[in-house]
């Protein structure tokens, strides 16, 4: 079966307790709960994680290697400052959807830059919570 890591990234666990305007209601949790709705839809399955710390990511991103088919990666203010991310993706070699709740190119500059979409396969943002289902229908079917 097609196993899925879907990676949060720093900041995304106060999803849903503030700044509802520019994120929305929705918390983590209701996310996790779409998520894993929706693998159970595609007949995948799916590690949900989040962390805070750059180096976790990295860690986790390096043991998908061998365990996960692809990655969901929201890598927060990440996105827009992290070489070594981008390295640690790189050097896995897994496909790799880079996804935002937020319309990033449709906010502050320093938002527009991404290390991460260098060495993604795609790119969904601006579709709120609801981005997560459909990065896993697309990669799903990259895969298949
Ligand atoms: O739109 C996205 O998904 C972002 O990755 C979210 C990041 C932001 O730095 C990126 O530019 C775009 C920020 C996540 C912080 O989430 C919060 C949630 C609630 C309250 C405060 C921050």
């Amino acid at each position: 079966m097609t196993s899925i890591l879907i990676l949060n990234g720093p900041n995304l666990n106060l999803l849903g307790t503030r700044q509802p305007e520019v994120y929305g209601h929705t918390t983590l949790a209701d996310i996790q709960a779409l998520c894993t709705d929706t693998a159970r839809d595609l007949g995948c399955s799916i590690a949900f994680e989040q962390s805070n710390s750059e180096g976790f990511m990295i860690d986790l991103i390096h043991a998908a290697k061998g365990t996960h088919d692809g990655i969901i990666l929201n890598a927060g203010a990440y996105t827009h400052t992290s070489v070594a991310l981008m390295d640690a993706l790189a050097s896995v070699e897994i496909p790799t959807v880079e996804l935002h709740l937020s319309n990033i190119h449709a906010r502050e500059e320093f938002r527009h830059t991404s290390y991460i979409s260098k060495v993604a396969i795609g790119v969904i943002c601006g579709f709120g919570a609801n981005g997560y289902p459909m990065a896993l229908k697309a990669l799903c079917e990259h895969l298949a």
